[in-house]
């Protein structure tokens, strides 16, 4: 998978330019998008998701910059654990997901890099939606969950896992796949000690798949009936 996930972090880093501001993704396929900016020697300024990618972003010496302190980023690159053909994505395996959606929610162009293994019918069948929940909540939310259709609910690492923001992280399968994410991204905004879900609705704007022998290819979204 190595090859096929360095396709498509190069072919994003493909798509910066001198003086972007960007947004920094998290993930083993994010590291590759990182070493090509560094590679093209470009001077870029990100907001990285997490504390691994900001580490990372010292180390190969490109320059951070915080919230607030711009309207929008030029471009936002990430990584997703499972994407449908109309980009509508799952993100948190890695346990960055709401510093990953604030700093997607800045982007005007929101671009996904992945692997084709990871495009699905529906989400949250094969890989569990991550949901970052404050820790007092826990049991509540993982009643509702169930309530609203889970099919299981796992507070990630046996409970001990927590994010960067100190929260816990609830991961939950849905057997036949989210019916209807529009829906479900509300229901889960609107419960109280939900930090963030890992659902990320409407956001994407394109995705770059990697392959083993080192082409892409880039899925669009489809035309809008308006
Ligand atoms: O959103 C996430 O947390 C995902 O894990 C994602 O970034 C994918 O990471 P990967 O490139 O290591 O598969």
């Amino acid at each position: 998978m190595t090859a096929a996930k360095k396709a498509a972090g190069y072919a994003a880093a493909a798509l910066v330019e001198d003086g972007m501001k960007l947004g920094l993704g998290t993930g083993s396929t994010v590291a590759f998008f990182l070493d090509g900016i560094a590679e093209r020697g470009l001077q870029v300024r990100g907001v990285p998701t997490s504390e691994a990618t900001a580490t990372r972003c010292r180390e190969l010496g490109i320059e951070l910059l915080e919230l607030g302190t711009f309207d929008r980023l030029d471009l936002a690159v990430d990584g997703a654990d499972e994407l449908t053909a109309d980009l509508q994505l799952t993100k948190g395996g890695g346990g960055a997901l709401l510093r990953e959606k604030v700093v997607a929610s800045h982007a005007d162009r929101f671009v996904v890099i992945a692997t084709p293994d990871k495009v699905v019918d529906r989400l949250g069948a094969t890989f569990a939606l991550p949901i970052e929940v404050v820790e007092f909540a826990v049991p509540s939310v993982a009643r509702r969950l169930v309530a609203l259709g889970a099919t299981t609910v796992a507070a990630r690492d046996g409970g001990s896992y927590r994010t960067d923001n100190g929260n816990v992280i609830l991961d939950a399968t849905f057997a036949d796949g989210i019916e209807d994410v529009h829906v479900l991204d509300v229901e889960l905004a609107l419960m109280p000690g939900i930090a963030e879900h890992g659902l990320f609705v409407d956001m994407a704007t394109e995705a770059i798949l990697g392959r083993e022998d080192g082409t892409v290819e880039t899925l669009q979204l489809p035309p809008s009936d308006d």
